[in-house]
């Protein structure tokens, strides 16, 4: 016993360590945790399985408890130092971003003006605007300045329920801004307590220095990979399969050198065009197709036959004035599952919340709301690779939501607004 510590503290003491740290009760709990719907009810039914008068308790930022109020082994408040009354209030997971770009310098308002006036994206990539303005950007800007500049969007994204991000490089394309990047999206998670997951997305575009030698480019890339993944900066590996980005065979060298060291891999497949991205990406038993709205039945089969998830990007779509949409019916037919997140970035899709994405999602690509929920959810987490959060079940990671709503549409329903209560990561308050 510490000296100063009186009998009474180490019993307390001691009957902390027994009792959970928290005890959300009077929730109306979406756990996620079930084949389809909001939670584990009525199988077959979808938009069912929320638990009305539900209890969420937690310990040691793991989940000890998610289930019906009914089922609590005792009384609330023998079970947990804090007993917290939701009132009625929806509580869901802690929503997974599971793609953005949010770590870059400058913004591209001006492009914006630009396409409203008649450029296409692709017109302005060209010219020599587009990811190549954000590289000049972002390479001269310091760490710190990059920091400074990423964290409100980390925050507005936190703010809005988001307790996992992952964050590509992609705007450095030299070895030292790469790094650059992928350290900021470190000290981001740091700075706000939540679980920031890194993507080398080395192979966005081609650097001014290196044009008309895109592979010489792609020799370089597959070069800073081991330097990158060796100072443990690199979680996944990514790349822009694209006209406009790189071809089949430059994509294709990039994942064989993820592969060499056991690295995930995930694509930008089939955004502008139909490149066989999907297919490629699922050839190499990849995380996620991102994109996907120009993706084939023959891309959809392969990737139903890997495991890959579909990861739409309503913001990119709305902001480009798309019109083809994705295959969404025939995700939903072979089984692929759909993940849902921002590409929060300067270029295609400057958007600061999750929420506003799923909402996108319903709007644009028919989504249900509990189809939106599920990819923002459980199936981004898996686009991650991650399996320890996603859904609220007793020894996942205490990571979850309180809103000021009751209903799960309701988060797909409001345009903006704020609707976060609280946010848990690692069940500790973050917002
Ligand atoms: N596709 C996208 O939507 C983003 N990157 C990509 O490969 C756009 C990036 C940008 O325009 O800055
Ligand atoms: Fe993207």
């Amino acid at each position: 016993m510490p000296r100063h510590e009186t009998h009474a503290e180490a019993g307390l003491a001691a009957e902390r360590g027994a009792r959970w740290d928290g005890l959300l009760v009077n929730a109306r709990l979406a756990t996620l945790d079930g084949a389809e719907g909001y939670g584990d009810g009525i199988a077959g039914a979808p938009g069912t399985g929320l638990s009305p008068a539900g209890a969420l308790g937690w310990r040691d930022g793991r989940i000890a408890f998610a289930g019906p109020a009914a089922a609590l082994p005792a009384r609330p408040d023998e079970l947990a130092i804090e007993v917290i009354d939701a009132g009625g209030d929806l509580v869901t997971p802690g929503l997974v971003d599971c793609h953005t770009h949010l770590v870059f310098a400058g913004d591209r308002a001006a492009e914006f003006e630009q396409r409203l006036g008649g450029a296409s994206y692709e017109e302005i990539a060209r010219a020599g605007g587009g990811i190549v303005s954000t590289v000049r950007a972002t390479r001269n800007a310091s760490e710190d300045e990059l920091l400074a500049q990423s964290l409100p969007r980390a925050r507005a994204l936190l703010a809005d329920g988001v307790t996992t991000l992952e964050v590509k490089s992609g705007y450095g394309l030299d070895f030292a801004s790469e790094r650059r990047m992928l350290r900021v999206a470190r000290r981001l998670g740091d700075a706000l307590g939540i679980d920031v997951r890194t993507t080398f997305l080395g192979a966005h575009a081609l650097p001014p220095e290196s044009a008309g030698d895109a592979e010489g480019y792609i020799d370089a890339v597959c070069g800073w990979l081991p330097r990158l993944h060796a100072e443990g900066l690199v979680d996944a590996v990514d790349a822009f399969c694209e006209r406009i980005g790189f071809s089949d065979d430059q994509t294709r060298r990039v994942f064989e050198a993820a592969r060499a060291l056991g690295l995930p891999v995930k694509l930008h497949a089939d955004q502008l065009s139909d490149g066989g991205g999907a297919a490629l990406v699922a050839a190499f038993g990849g995380l996620s197709a991102d994109h996907v709205e120009h993706t084939s039945p023959a891309g959809v089969r392969a990737m139903a036959a890997a495991g890959t998830v579909a990861v739409l990007l309503p913001g990119a779509f709305h902001v480009l004035r798309e019109t083809t949409l994705p295959p969404i019916d025939a995700f939903r037919a072979h089984g692929v599952p759909m993940a849902v997140a921002t590409d929060c970035n300067p270029g295609t899709s400057p958007l600061l919340s999750l929420r506003q994405a799923m909402q996108l999602a319903c709007t644009h690509f028919r989504l249900t709301p509990a189809e939106a929920l599920r990819g923002a959810t459980v199936h981004a987490a898996r686009a991650l690779g991650l399996d320890d959060r996603g859904r609220l079940r007793a020894g996942l990671r205490a990571d979850f939501v309180r809103w000021r709503v009751r209903e799960p549409a309701a988060l797909c329903y409001w345009l903006g607004g704020d609707l976060v209560h609280s946010v848990f990561a690692g069940g500790r308050r973050m917002a």
